[in-house]
């Protein structure tokens, strides 16, 4: 029997804790941009306990940019929805009731809702090719479509930064509260990236007044977040019925550990998130290093080898002697070139992150982490592996997860088994692929001419090219459980 679906709090008549707060008696004063599983898991969840603790016009008008259905599923259900949290001490489950509504790949609206005089701060998981900034300048991408179709018509913005000028601007006239502007990607300086993106959009349309107002006006405070976050499935669905008695299509599931460090710069105000546990503080980018370099470096590291060895899920990658060594490995790179951060052991960050990994209750796709290669790995692999040489330490690491990359990009696995490589540069990378003889030291040179991508000091680094090719000729000639064997050989010799 299917049940109802769920639309009111008196719906519910499962276990799943209900909001302790009436979401009618609150208004909405954030835009979130980018309304994935993601955000839901995390951001709107801190929402609600700052909502629960404190209330405040606080609720959240969600804008999904691309997909209808995460709209037409939540408004269908007045914004609410449950949130799983899965762990090794077993499921629970809350109905979060943070977000008032959700525009569905509508500009017009969207720009409305970043102009309502309630509206106050805009947050952002767009990910880190959504923005159309260049990454190595900050400057926008003029090459790129949306920029160039917004910068030839900004009244009528279809993008990130079209978008938000557009809103400062009209705001700017209307006398409006100026908007702070919370960039929530894994991108280092997300704050900063976001503001140089956007003052250089308005220098872009020749408005020199404008970016220099922006420049001095407004915040863009960097943050760092942290929850994983797989794609719902099945499960997920079947589970919120359990939990609340309801059919619910917007129903996601996470793990129990949540972190949010956030620069606290909020001029126009801001809800109580330390409430759902967020830490603010004077300046983020320590904690956003140690983010991008243990956690992401490692989860891209082991969803190519992952992927490549035809272990389909992270927890799958844990329980493989072999990847859960280099695994450790990595992070162990990696914190070894971090400043200390006062209160922080990175020996326990990451015997916390493998424990993260190794969730038997998470399905985590290696596949989905795989994705967006060009986009990640900067500041996953390529700045640590930067900052290794630099410092005199280990290349190997940064250079093996770059050579399974690569592997990666090639888009078969040993058995023939074709898949897509899904990557704003795949075309390029592919056509690069096709027009090279397929040994190690052809490939790697492929992938070390592409544009803008592995550092120059990286690429004329002959100790970094040597590993490289090692990797990947016995991947290539023996196959990828061999490279991954003879690499996990190699770490446990050391
Ligand atoms: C992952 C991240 O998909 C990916 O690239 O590395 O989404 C990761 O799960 C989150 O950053 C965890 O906070």
């Amino acid at each position: 029997m299917t049940a109802a679906r769920l639309t009111q709090l008196t719906d519910l008549t499962g276990p799943a804790t209900r909001p302790a707060y009436d979401p009618q008696a609150h208004g909405a004063g954030i835009v979130h941009l980018g309304i994935g599983a993601f955000h839901r898991a995390h951001q709107a969840a801190m929402t609600d306990d700052a909502l629960a603790a404190e209330g405040g016009d606080w609720r959240i008008i969600g804008v999904s940019l691309r997909s209808k259905e995460i709209a037409e599923n939540l408004n269908a259900q007045n914004g609410l929805y449950t949130l799983i949290e899965r762990g090794a001490s077993g499921t629970s489950a809350r109905v979060i009731a943070a977000i008032d509504h959700v525009i569905a790949a509508d500009a017009e609206a969207t720009l409305a809702a970043l102009c309502e005089p309630a509206i106050r701060i805009v947050t952002l998981t767009v990910t880190e090719k959504g923005y159309g900034i260049d990454h190595a300048s900050r400057l926008p991408d003029q090459t790129n479509p949306v920029i160039a179709a917004d910068l030839a018509a900004p009244d009528t913005p279809q993008g990130v930064l079209g978008l938000l000028v557009a809103a400062i601007r009209r705001r700017r006239a209307d006398g409006s509260v100026p908007l702070t502007f919370l960039s929530c990607d894994n991108l280092p300086e997300n704050g900063a990236f976001l503001r140089d993106g956007v003052v250089g959009f308005a220098r872009a349309l020749q408005d020199d007044a404008l970016a220099d107002w922006i420049a001095a006006t407004i915040a863009f405070p960097s943050s760092m977040v942290d929850r994983i976050t797989p794609a719902s499935t099945d499960a997920t669905l079947a589970e919120a019925r359990h939990q609340t008695g309801c059919t619910d299509l917007a129903a996601i599931e996470t793990e129990p550990f949540t972190q949010w460090v956030i620069e606290d710069h909020f001029p126009s105000g801001r809800p109580n998130w330390e409430a759902g546990g967020a830490l603010f503080a004077a300046d983020v980018t320590p904690y956003e290093r140690m983010k991008l370099t243990m956690l992401n470096g490692s989860h891209s590291m082991l969803a190519y080898a992952g992927f490549l060895s035809g272990r389909s899920f992270v927890r799958d990658v844990m329980t493989d002697p072999d990847l859960s060594a280099l695994v450790k490995r990595h992070l162990g790179a990696a914190a070894g070139l971090l400043s200390p951060l006062p209160g922080v052991d990175f020996d326990d960050y990451a015997a916390a992150l493998a424990d993260r990994f190794a969730n038997p209750a998470i399905a985590h796709e290696t596949f989905q982490i795989a994705t967006d290669g060009t986009q990640k790995l900067t500041q996953r692999i390529f700045q640590p592996a930067l900052s290794a040489m630099e410092a005199g330490q280990d290349l190997r690491p940064f250079a093996f997860a770059t050579a399974m990359w690569m592997r990666f990009c090639i888009g078969h696995l040993d058995d023939g088994t074709e898949y897509a490589l899904r990557d704003p540069r795949a075309d390029e990378v592919m056509a690069m692929i096709r027009q090279t003889e397929q040994t190690a030291p052809a490939l790697s040179e492929g992938f070390h001419k592409l544009a803008h991508l592995i550092p120059d000091a990286l690429a004329g680094n002959p100790l970094w090219r040597g590993h490289i090719e090692d990797v990947l000729s016995v991947a290539l000639a023996d196959g990828c459980h061999a490279a991954i064997r003879q690499e996990a050989l190699r770490t446990m010799q050391q």
